[in-house]
């Protein structure tokens, strides 16, 4: 997001106005290289068929006692002229852009992988140990003028990458089609269901100018965004990239492989794939909210009745949500619309048990909840569960 430095370009005033800042790689400035080629290109041809035009309407304007010039019907030399000469140039515009496409879209064999799953409506990062970024960052601070009171922004994940090395994406949607972009690399590839995709870059080195004002952290921070309309909050759909020394991006993703208890698990999947519709403080959003609330009259919360839109009740408890995760259509809330993808391909069976296990700390209703010292064992909240059920049922 702060201007890269990049020794091999000098960008012209133009070309800032234009993008902004500096292209992040070596490929992204061949990009904006590129667009400012064909831009004065086509601002040549602009200049000289206006200039001609203009001139040859003056020219042979009709005049009283001035006779219609006879038109030539075909001049065989310049017709192959005007159509070889533009036509060419046009040839190696797309060799150019092929070369750079195909470099954009495959990174060298040794390049890292960086799994992206896509879904309404976040972003989500895994690494090659298998581990999430449970990082995040608010990406923008609202200061109230009257007075001053700064309110953050929501949260949006961090992807951590080592810098100076090839990384290549493999992107999958559970939904709709989203779109991947990084505007400092200047690409964007299509996120779709049901098969991977995905585009290469090389990160930055870092230098000098990326050192924070803490004087030790040492990083760069560029935008993601989604760049497919993909509903409600797609405009949220936003994540950060963030470059930092390759010693950094092992430690935390080593970290990250850790895991906590059921509870901090299922926080964690709250905060990365849940939260954009459901709340834990008791107001309503695209979902019901998860905690324990009355909103309009009615109850929500682990151990309370359900309302559906089929106009059965049934009780909150661990079926029902495991239910609710799997195959969200088979039974909406009242008031609420279809419009909860199914996690069955993204959750795996401990992540929904954990998931639940988070809910129920939300509860009066959810019973003890041993997990959340992180020292609960699974085989012992496993039995707590079924008696909890037996007792929310009465
Ligand atoms: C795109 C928005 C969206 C996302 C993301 C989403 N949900 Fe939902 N969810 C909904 C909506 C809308 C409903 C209500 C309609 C229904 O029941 O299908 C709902 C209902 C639920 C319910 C039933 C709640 C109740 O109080 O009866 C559960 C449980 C649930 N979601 C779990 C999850 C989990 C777990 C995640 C994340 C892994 C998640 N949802 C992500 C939109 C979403
Ligand atoms: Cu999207």
């Amino acid at each position: 997001m702060r201007m890269p430095v990049l020794a091999s370009t000098d960008p012209s005033s133009l070309q800032k106005i234009i993008f902004g800042e500096d292209a992040a790689s070596i490929a992204g400035a061949e990009s904006d290289a590129m667009f400012m080629m064909i831009f004065w290109f086509s601002v040549f041809f602009f200049v000289v068929l206006m200039a001609l035009m203009v001139w040859f309407t003056f020219k042979y304007r009709r005049r009283p006692g001035v006779a219609a010039q006879p038109s030539p019907h075909h001049n065989t030399l310049l017709e192959i002229f005007w159509t070889v000469v533009p036509s060419s140039s046009m040839l190696v515009f797309f060799i150019l852009g092929f070369q750079g496409y195909t470099k954009k879209i495959v990174a060298p064999d040794d390049a890292m992988e960086l799994r992206i799953n896509a879904m309404k409506w976040s972003w989500t990062a895994i690494y090659p140990n298998g581990a999430k970024s449970p990082e995040q960052q608010p990406l923008s601070y609202y200061k109230d003028p009257a007075t001053g009171v700064v309110t953050k922004g929501l949260d949006y994940p961090i992807f951590y990458v080592p810098e100076d090395t090839h990384v290549q994406l493999k992107m999958v949607s559970a939904d709709v089609i989203h779109s991947f972009w990084i505007p400092d690399f200047r690409t964007k590839l299509d996120v779709v269901p049901n098969r991977y995709t995905g585009f290469g870059f090389k990160t930055p080195k870092l230098t000098e100018s990326d050192i924070q004002d803490d004087d030790v952290t040492i990083q760069r921070d560029m935008w993601v965004f989604c760049a497919e309309y993909c509903g409600d909050e797609h405009s949220r759909m936003a994540a950060t990239i963030r470059v930092v020394p390759k010693d950094t991006y092992q430690d935390k993703i080593a970290s990250w492989a850790v895991k906590g208890s059921p509870v901090e698990e299922g926080e964690k999947i709250w905060n990365a794939n849940c939260k954009i519709c459901h709340t834990i403080d008791g107001t309503k959003n695209t979902g019901p909210t998860w905690s324990h609330a009355t909103v309009d009259g009615v109850e929500y919360g682990y151990g309370y009745d359900v309302q559906l839109t089929d106009g059965s009740t049934h009780p909150r408890d661990d079926n029902y949500y495991r239910q609710s995760i799997l195959d969200p259509n088979a039974q909406v809330v009242n008031g609420f619309t279809a419009a909860m993808p199914s996690f069955s391909a993204q959750l795996s069976e401990d992540d929904i048990f954990n998931v639940i296990a988070f809910i129920k700390t939300l509860s009066d209703r959810g019973g003890a909840t041993e997990g959340d010292d992180g020292s609960a064992p699974e085989e012992n909240a496993g039995t707590t569960e079924a008696d909890e059920t037996a007792g929310s049922d009465s």
